[in-house]
């Protein structure tokens, strides 16, 4: 299933190229985060006030076919607006990782389920651990499957 609606991309160009090119290329290309080798994956959400379509590059946190999101935003004091637009509308939520998106049923975890994921995404991107020391917010995490 494809998500309908008018796309918008990010305002961010680093992240805006990343899509474009992740896109384009089935994830052959630009699928690790800038200057490093970690993979990510690509989230689309419906923006919780426009109703577009937004295009979000994550970390790639994989467990048994499930996807960890993790809206840290590098340990910023505020929430993403994807944090938002996920808990606005948790249906209309798309994950690519390679060349074909699938459509997925998201949660926001708390207590051991939450502990458990956020292990495993520091695992996959050690600063996570750092990002969490810069912000007095308990960092969201979802878990992401496929429906
Ligand atoms: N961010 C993370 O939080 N975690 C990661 O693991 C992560 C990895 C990563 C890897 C590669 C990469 O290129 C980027 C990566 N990022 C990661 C950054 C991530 O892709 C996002 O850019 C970042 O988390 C910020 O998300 P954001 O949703 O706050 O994006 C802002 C810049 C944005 O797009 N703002 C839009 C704007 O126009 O200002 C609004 C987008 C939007 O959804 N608007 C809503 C709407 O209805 O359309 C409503 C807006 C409102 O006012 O509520």
């Amino acid at each position: 299933m494809t998500l309908e609606g008018e796309y918008e991309a990010s305002p961010w160009e680093w992240v805006r190229d990343q899509v474009e090119t992740y896109e384009r290329t089935g994830g052959r290309e630009a699928n690790t985060l800038r200057d490093t080798d970690l993979p990510i994956i690509l989230v689309t959400t419906r923006g919780n006030k426009s109703g577009k379509l937004r295009k979000t590059p994550l970390m790639r946190v994989e467990h048994d076919g499930d996807y960890a999101l993790v809206a840290s935003m590098g340990g910023a004091p505020k929430n993403p607006v994807w944090y938002y637009n996920l808990k606005g509308d948790p249906d209309s939520v798309e994950i690519q990782d390679g060349p074909e998106p699938f459509h997925a049923a998201v949660r926001e975890l708390s207590g051991a389920e939450r502990d458990e994921w956020w292990k495993r995404a520091v695992a996959a991107y050690p600063p996570y651990a750092e990002y969490q020391t810069r912000t007095d917010r308990l960092i969201p995490v979802f878990v992401a499957a496929r429906r």
